[in-house]
């Protein structure tokens, strides 16, 4: 059986215009059984309709932040560096994925782009923007491989049937242990997604869309916890199972 084609959206460095991918993307889909390959910044339409008859799925990968005009606010104080190529690319290559119901993972930056393209809104910097009694760190400082904070899967979500550790879903089953390396998050949820994780803070860690046939979103970096992590390990799996 041929291998599913998946294709990533690239990184962007927005001051020397290098178009670049981390390898930890390429090797969680390639130990996942998927060929991943990196797309280009910017397509047109017409380039976006091809690019997806070639893949069986789109990962969207980490990044900087969206324009905050892309959901109607303007820009606060704390929002960091962005790519309007980036931003272009992402929501005409959603939008197309969606139409050909084309299985979607979105990882980090990624998560939010999925939730701002379907309509949602962000939190530009949780720091600031929210009131926490016991502030968790969303930004660490230690390693990636090393997981930072815990977020509880809402029950029968996809999350929880590619993460669940075994059959009978148990409440601690239904608990992870994440990474994190985001100072936003999903704020308003676009309609037709639903919460599929959150943290002790009550920051969206993860969103899906119900009835799609794979749409996830997951606001931590499993490509850094795969090999250690079989919950890591699931979510690549089941994204290109459901690629097949
Ligand atoms: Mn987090």
């Amino acid at each position: 059986m041929n291998k599913p084609v998946i294709g990533i959206t690239p990184a962007h460095n927005t001051e020397n215009g290098d178009v670049f991918l981390r390898p930890t993307y390429l090797d969680a889909i390639q130990a996942a059984g998927g060929i991943p390959f990196m797309l280009p910044l910017s397509p047109d339409e017409e380039d976006i309709r091809q690019i997806l008859a070639l893949c069986s799925g789109i990962l969207f990968s980490g990044g900087p932040d969206p324009h905050p005009f892309l959901w109607g606010e303007e820009t606060h104080a704390m929002c960091g560096n962005m790519s309007p190529a980036r931003d272009r690319m992402e929501l005409s290559l959603l939008r197309a994925a969606i139409a050909a119901k084309k299985p979607i993972l979105g990882i980090c930056r990624g998560e939010q782009m999925i939730n701002v393209g379907l309509g949602g809104t962000l939190i530009q910097d949780i720091s600031s923007q929210t009131k926490r009694a016991f502030p968790v760190a969303h930004k660490q400082v230690f390693r990636y491989d090393s997981p930072c904070h815990h977020v509880r899967v809402t029950e029968g979500s996809l999350l929880a049937r590619l993460t669940a550790k075994k059959a009978d879903t148990s409440t601690e089953a239904l608990q992870l242990a994440v990474n994190s390396m985001h100072h936003q998050a999903a704020c308003r949820l676009a309609p037709g997604l639903m919460v599929s994780a959150t943290a002790p803070d009550g920051i969206i860690e993860a969103v899906e869309m119900p009835g799609y046939p794979f749409l996830l979103g997951i606001q931590w970096h499993p490509e850094y916890l795969w090999k250690t992590d079989p919950a890591a390990a699931g979510i690549f799996q089941g994204f290109v199972r459901a690629c097949q």
